[in-house]
């Protein structure tokens, strides 16, 4: 008896959804220096006697240098930049309307859906793999597959930044194992909910945005054939975020900045730098790829330096113009979505043949590596 071939997983459409505001580094700057001289009047006899320690203002120009930000698009932008609110205004909906972070993902994947030739009904499996979701259950993933009316199965998973390529995996390993013909794979981000705007170490990081994957077991032409997949992860709580429904069971109630993003910045570069760099050249040498001879890095998009040193140790040079894709000096960083949004916007110039790499690493800490090579 003949065994059936294994069918071999293909990025078969991507999708991107791009929140309607944009807000420059100046913007956010200017906010955050208005709340600063606003608290820093309000406290000033604490201040002038010891008691607290001023706040000091935010500067654009460093937040240029340090990260390679520039703006970023966001879901709201009015109470953002309000000196007395500082987060954005996204009201709650009804349940019989479809949720905020649903619509994003509904709208990256529509995008990924119209450039796929493929049939809707393969899709047998939805995941929705991001940062936060915006509640515990029903699954996010299950409120997608309803809304564009898709049958099979859908569940939802967190792996921070990393969210993207182990949402792949895991859909490849479908396609693989013969579970379904086709997976989509959604990533809606809405960071600015979770980012203190408060926080002068960390308030320009983030920025809101969904994207979107299909992944299937057609080889065909202009699909990108996926050569290998890789996870890894590493406990650290360098990167760190304690929100949660036991919040409310704490005596203590839920505090303030420690419920929201926080991280030391300096030790995530210097720690996860080597990490991912090893670990994709690693990748690379067991399934037969030369680092060097990729055409194109499709990084996860946290800080223009430390995509810099990955794309110089991976490639083995200085990266040329273009090589090591770079798309958070307009979005910021995206969480997972970053290494999604570098690898939609930046693929179209690739012959039958030609190799990348998409890599996302982040919180856990989480890294993953899916090497392509264009159909
Ligand atoms: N304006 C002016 N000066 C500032 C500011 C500011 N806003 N912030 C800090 N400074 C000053 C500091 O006070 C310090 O001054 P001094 O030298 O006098 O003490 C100086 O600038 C340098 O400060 P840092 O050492 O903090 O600055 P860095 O050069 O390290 O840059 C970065 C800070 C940009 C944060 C950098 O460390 C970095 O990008 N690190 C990597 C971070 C990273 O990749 N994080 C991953 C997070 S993503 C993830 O996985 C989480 C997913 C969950 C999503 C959550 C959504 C909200």
């Amino acid at each position: 008896m003949e065994t059936p071939a294994v069918p071999q997983p293909v990025i078969a459409a991507t999708g991107l959804y791009v929140p309607p505001h944009s807000i420059s580094n100046r913007e956010l700057v200017s906010a955050f220096n208005a709340f600063v001289e606003r608290f820093n009047a309000e406290n000033a006899a604490a201040i002038a006697d010891g008691r607290i320690a001023p706040l000091l203002p935010s500067s654009a120009e460093f937040i240029e240098k340090a990260s390679g930000i520039k703006s970023r698009h966001v879901m709201d932008k009015t109470g953002i930049l309000d000196p007395a609110i500082m987060r954005p205004i996204l009201p709650e909906r009804p349940n019989d309307q479809i949720s905020i972070l649903a619509e994003m993902a509904v709208a990256a994947a529509t995008d990924a859906l119209n450039r796929w030739a493929g049939p809707k009904n393969d899709i047998g499996a939805v995941i929705c793999a991001a940062s936060n979701m915006q509640r515990p259950y029903p699954a996010m993933a299950i409120e997608v597959q309803n809304t564009l009316g898709l049958g099979g199965f859908a569940f939802d998973m967190n792996v921070a930044c990393s969210s993207a390529t182990f949402g792949i995996k895991t859909a490849a390993d479908f396609i693989s194992s013969g579970s379904t013909k086709a997976v989509l794979v959604v990533n809606p981000e809405i960071c600015s909910g979770h980012l203190n705007f408060r926080d002068r170490d960390s308030h320009f990081i983030f920025g809101d945005v969904a994207t979107a994957v299909i992944i299937t077991g057609s080889e065909t032409a202009g699909a990108w054939r996926i050569l290998g997949t890789r996870l890894k992860t590493q406990f650290s709580n360098n990167i760190r975020n304690n929100f949660g429904f036991l919040n409310r069971a704490a005596p203590e109630g839920i505090g303030k900045s420690d419920k929201l993003f926080v991280q030391e910045g300096r030790k995530v570069f210097k720690e996860v730098v080597p990490m991912v760099s090893e670990m994709i050249l690693a990748h690379a040498r067991d399934i037969g790829v030369d680092p060097h001879a990729l055409k194109r890095l499709w990084l996860h998009q946290a800080n223009i330096n430390m995509n810099d040193m990955i794309g110089r140790k991976v490639l083995g040079r200085d990266p040329r113009p273009g090589e090591n894709v770079i798309i958070l000096d307009t979005f910021a960083n995206t969480s997972s979505a970053g290494s999604i949004i570098a690898f939609h916007t930046a693929n179209d110039d690739f012959a039958a043949g030609e190799r990348g790499l998409i890599c996302s690493f982040g919180a856990g800490y989480s890294a993953g590596t899916v090497f392509v090579e264009k159909l």
